[in-house]
C-alpha cells in the first residue's frame, strides 16, 4: 500500500478535525467516505467501534481516534506550529479539547437531537452546553485563539463542534453575547484550510477507483 487510508465522513465534526489537521501537515491519504447507516466492512473489521475518522497508515497501523490522526499528521509536518512547544499551554489545550469532547459534545448532542430528549426543554440542553462556551469566550477575550494569536490545534479540534452548535439555531448563536466566539467560528470557517476539507464525496465502494484525499503541487 502506497498511501495510508482515510475513511471519513463529510459533515462529522470529528472527521474535519482530522481532515484540517491532514490538509494542514500536507500528508497525502486515500479517502473513502463512509455513510454512517451503511458502514463498509472493510472498516469494522480495522476497528470493532466502527466509527469515524480511522486511518490505517502505510505499515497498516490502525488510528481510529480523531485526535491521534491529528497528532499523526502534525508529528510528520507541522508547518504553523499547531502542536506547540510549551509545555503549560500544550496541558491546557489538552483539557479544552478534553472538556469539549467529554463534556461538550453530550450537550451539543441533546441540543441538536432536543426531539429525542423529551424530558427536558431545548433551552434547557442548550443553557448546558453554553457553560463550555463560556469558557471558550473568556479565552478568546484574552487573544484572537484559543490559546494563542495564531490557530492551534485546541482551535482546529474544537471548532467544528461549534459550527455544528451554531447551525443547530443560527438565529439564536448570532444573537447571542459570545461575541468573540462568533467572530473566531467567522474567522475559521473562511479559512480555505477549512472550506478544502469540505468537498463532496460519493460513498467509497470497495471497487471503486483511489481517491486521493489531497494532490500537492
Ligand atoms: N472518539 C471518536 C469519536 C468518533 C465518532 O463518534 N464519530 C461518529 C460520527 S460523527 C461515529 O462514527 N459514530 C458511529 C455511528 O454513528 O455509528 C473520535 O474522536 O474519533
Amino acid at each position: 500500500m502506497d498511501h495510508p487510508i482515510l475513511y471519513s465522513f463529510r459533515r462529522c465534526p470529528y472527521a474535519i478535525r482530522a481532515r484540517l489537521a491532514l490538509r494542514a501537515s500536507g500528508v497525502q491519504v486515500v479517502l473513502r467516505e463512509v455513510v454512517l447507516a451503511d458502514k463498509p466492512a472493510a472498516l469494522r473489521q480495522l476497528s470493532a467501534k466502527a466509527t469515524v475518522p480511522v486511518l490505517v497508515d502505510a505499515e497498516n497501523n490502525v488510528i481510529d481516534e480523531s485526535l491521534d490522526i491529528m497528532r499523526w499528521a502534525l508529528r510528520q509536518s507541522d508547518p504553523d506550529g499547531w502542536l506547540m512547544s510549551d509545555n503549560e499551554r500544550v496541558a491546557e489545550s489538552q483539557c479544552l479539547i478534553s472538556t469539549n469532547d467529554t463534556e461538550f459534545k453530550p450537550c451539543l448532542d441533546r441540543y441538536k437531537y432536543a426531539d429525542r430528549f423529551p424530558e427536558q426543554s431545548v433551552e434547557f440542553y442548550r443553557a448546558q452546553a453554553e457553560v463550555f462556551l463560556t469558557v471558550l469566550e473568556a479565552k478568546l477575550t484574552a487573544s484572537p485563539y484559543l490559546l494563542s494569536e495564531c490557530p492551534t490545534l485546541a482551535d482546529m479540534a474544537i471548532f467544528p463542534f461549534i459550527r455544528q452548535f451554531a447551525n443547530v439555531d443560527k438565529a439564536w448563536f448570532e444573537k447571542s453575547p459570545y461575541r468573540h466566539l462568533q467572530a473566531w467560528l467567522t474567522v475559521l470557517l473562511a479559512l480555505p484550510l477549512f472550506t478544502g476539507v469540505m468537498d463532496k464525496y460519493a460513498q467509497w465502494q470497495p471497487d471503486d477507483p483511489v481517491v486521493m484525499f489531497q494532490i500537492l503541487h
